[in-house]
């Protein structure tokens, strides 16, 4: 039991456990049954782009495997379950000229049999695995991709909607940017302008969630009743220094370039003043003639602004921000704090007050929304450990700290999934960073899905007290 919840209380009824994966990280197939090739795919078989070469062919092999995944859930005793649809796996090239019925029919077997579990799917259409064929043409650096996100979203909407009543339409939008069109570490690898591709994919992302969200609003929401929103990724900053107002500045504005840069477009329908500010003012001191960051109209405002049923949030860090002059966008600069836990992962350390702050700064920043956290979790690295204290450690302290943030706060709590069910491909660390609260034992060819002792925590600790696990929270949303 936490120690908050002693004193306090507990989750809502119908809070939704969870725990999450995306189609690329677990899958494998990569060629099954007229699947076409994602930018993933392509990425991972490019020498040297990935740790030690690896690559997401087999991965988990969840493909295959839908049996065992369900039984991991159900060991788990979660009674919700967030996957991604892998776009190309539907439609090889990306357009709905040419479907594949049995790519499709892959979710259809893994929702029949979460549903059979009594387990309720969260789905998320876009998690990184781009087609390629899109790609080809510009990928999200070219406009036409609006429409295709929406065809494809239509398409899936139309196919599993009668089943799936929870939608989340595009997975951390700023690390598809930023890592995909701007540094290039993640596909499709894509740095020859840093500092300004990364603002027209941002830009094109938006868009592109708000047409989906419309088709949904428009055509299916009345006879299907699910709900849907964009997953939104942010660390929190802290001023490296409280008592110098420069680098309270500074965090401010760090948080405001990360989660705001997507999270103010879709609840107040354009970029915040300071976002547009800052990158207007830099552009022209570089002898621009316009700035960087793309401009919505009025129309495209109108058409973005309150694309949401909830707050899908993604946070697994906080870093601490300074001033500096204005050498990057945010005139920040972050460092971490060395006090704090490190993970297998080099950007993540642990600091669990940071989730109590940022779902606080959610609230009063965006009105309070409902928030679902659709990703939360730690790595480690190095020799396998099933004894995972750090794990344990973690979920402990970030969950007690969102009690917190629900109980003391009054952030408006729905629902928390972990990251990740299994280990999986952690994009470019490969296998090398394990997100999982079970183990897959890649030595064995059966890979096998074994328990961490995280697994058995994750119920019985944290969610006690709640058992009733159901999903009256979408139906209450939807009363709303
Ligand atoms: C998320 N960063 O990505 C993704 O949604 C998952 O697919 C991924 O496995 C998980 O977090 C763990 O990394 C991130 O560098 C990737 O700050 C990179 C960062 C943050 C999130």
């Amino acid at each position: 039991m936490l120690d908050v919840e002693m004193l306090y209380g507990h989750f809502p009824g119908g809070f939704m456990w969870s725990t999450a994966s995306a189609s690329y990280q677990i899958e494998g197939a990569w060629r099954a049954d007229g699947k076409g090739l994602s930018i993933w795919d392509k990425f991972a078989h490019t020498p040297e782009k990935i740790s030690q070469d690896d690559n997401g062919d087999i991965a988990c092999d969840s493909y295959n495997k839908i049996a065992e995944d369900i039984i991991s859930l159900k060991t788990l005793r979660v009674r919700h379950y967030r996957f991604s649809v892998s776009w190309p796996r539907i439609m090889p090239d990306g357009t709905n000229k040419k479907m594949n019925e049995a790519g499709l029919n892959y979710y259809h077997r893994l929702v029949d049999a979460l549903l059979e579990a009594n387990i309720t799917p969260q789905v998320t259409l876009y998690h990184w695995d781009l087609p390629q064929a899109l790609q080809d043409v510009g990928g999200w650096e070219n406009e036409t991709i609006v429409e295709r996100f929406r065809d494809y979203a239509d398409v899936v909407f139309n196919s599993l909607g009668d089943k799936v009543k929870f939608w989340i339409t595009i997975n951390e939008p700023y690390i598809v940017a930023l890592h995909g069109y701007g540094h290039g570490i993640f596909a499709p690898g894509i740095n020859a302008n840093p500092g300004t591709a990364p603002y027209i994919a941002g830009h094109n992302l938006l868009k592109a969630h708000a047409e989906a969200w419309h088709v949904y609003n428009d055509k299916y929401r009345a006879k299907q009743g699910g709900i849907i929103g964009i997953t939104i990724n942010s660390d929190w900053a802290e001023p490296r220094n409280p008592y110098k107002q420069e680098d309270v500045d500074a965090a401010m504005r760090v948080v405001q370039f990360m989660m705001g840069w997507f999270a103010h477009p879709v609840f107040n329908g354009d970029y915040s003043d300071l976002m547009k500010n800052i990158i207007r003012e830099r552009s022209l001191a570089a002898g621009r003639p316009q700035s960087r960051l793309p401009e919505f109209t009025p129309a495209e405002v109108a058409r973005i602004k309150g694309t949401h049923d909830y707050f899908g949030f993604n946070h697994y860090t906080t870093v601490l921000a300074f001033y500096v002059d204005f050498q990057n966008q945010e005139g920040a600069a972050v460092i971490s704090d060395r006090t704090w836990l490190e993970s297998g992962s080099d950007w993540l350390k642990v600091n669990p007050m940071g989730f109590r702050k940022i779902l606080k700064f959610i609230k009063d920043e965006y009105g309070n929304p409902p928030v679902f956290v659709t990703e939360n979790g730690v790595s480690e690295r190095g020799p396998v450990n099933l004894n995972d204290t750090l794990r344990i450690h973690y979920y402990e302290n970030y969950i007690n700290q969102a009690l917190k943030a629900y109980l003391l706060d009054g952030v408006d709590m729905r629902g928390y999934a972990a990251w990740s069910l299994m280990d999986n491909l952690e994009w470019t660390m490969g296998y090398d960073e394990r997100f999982g609260l079970f183990y897959v034992n890649r030595s064995d060819p059966s890979l096998p899905r074994i328990p961490k002792k995280s697994v058995w925590h994750y119920f019985k600790h944290w969610c006690q007290g709640y058992p009733k696990q159901n999903s009256s929270i979408i139906t209450r949303l939807r009363e709303l």
